[in-house]
């Protein structure tokens, strides 16, 4: 049984949309977190390392950091193919994916909001002006950032976009226009959307 360590539109929300996708057994289990503002503290009961969603635990067993939750439990809830498995050749683009969410997408999402110039060639992430592009590519082979096929690399994808859509920080785009509709649409989501805020639960 995996618990989702998890804060109302977070981060972690996302993962409810996945663990639905996946028709996986999991409880949500409702933490604090520190907040912009200062207020708020780190939970006890989570175990990420720095107190922050999403975390996970499957059975005692801990994962943490966003692509890495996603690819444990597409390994570990193959039936509805959100994941290529080892050895199939879809393998190598969706972890790819994975980490260039993390590794290059977010940094550059987040240097633009806090006004910060990416330093080209020391940086190990790019500007947005760079980056988007090289998404929009990719997504100009098909529906998904597999091809026809839909993952959970465009769970992370889809829901940052949906998230940065108004933002003047976003590029406009069609395509994403698409995607982002696309994703949202999808029965998961809402169910997500519905488990994501209990009546009470505070927003973060
Ligand atoms: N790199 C992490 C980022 C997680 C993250 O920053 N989550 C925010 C919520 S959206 C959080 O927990 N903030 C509280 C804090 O920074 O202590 C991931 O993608 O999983």
């Amino acid at each position: 049984m995996i618990t989702l360590y998890h804060r109302p539109k977070t981060r972690s929300t996302r993962f409810i949309f996945l663990l639905e996708e996946l028709e996986a057994p999991y409880t949500i289990q409702l933490v604090t977190t520190r907040s912009r503002d200062g207020s708020g503290s780190v939970d006890p009961a989570n175990p990420h390392p720095h107190g922050k969603v999403p975390a996970i635990s499957d059975d005692g067993v801990v994962v943490f950091e966003s692509p890495a939750i996603a690819l444990y439990l597409t390994d570990r809830f193959p039936k509805n193919r959100l994941g290529p498995q080892v050895g199939d050749a879809e393998r190598g683009a969706y972890l790819s994916w994975l980490a260039y969410y993390t590794g290059v997408l977010e940094p550059a999402f987040m240097s633009k909001f806090m006004n910060v110039e990416v330093p080209r060639g020391t940086a190990g992430w790019v500007a947005v002006e760079e980056a988007m592009p090289a998404v929009l590519q990719r997504l100009g082979r098909g529906p998904y950032l597999l091809g026809e096929r839909f993952s959970a690399a465009d769970v992370l994808y889809g829901t940052t976009f949906a998230m940065f859509g108004q933002s003047p920080i976003m590029p406009k785009s069609p395509v994403i226009e698409e995607y982002v509709k696309r994703i949202v649409s999808r029965p998961a989501y809402a169910r997500a959307m519905a488990k994501d805020a209990p009546a009470g639960a505070a927003a973060g």
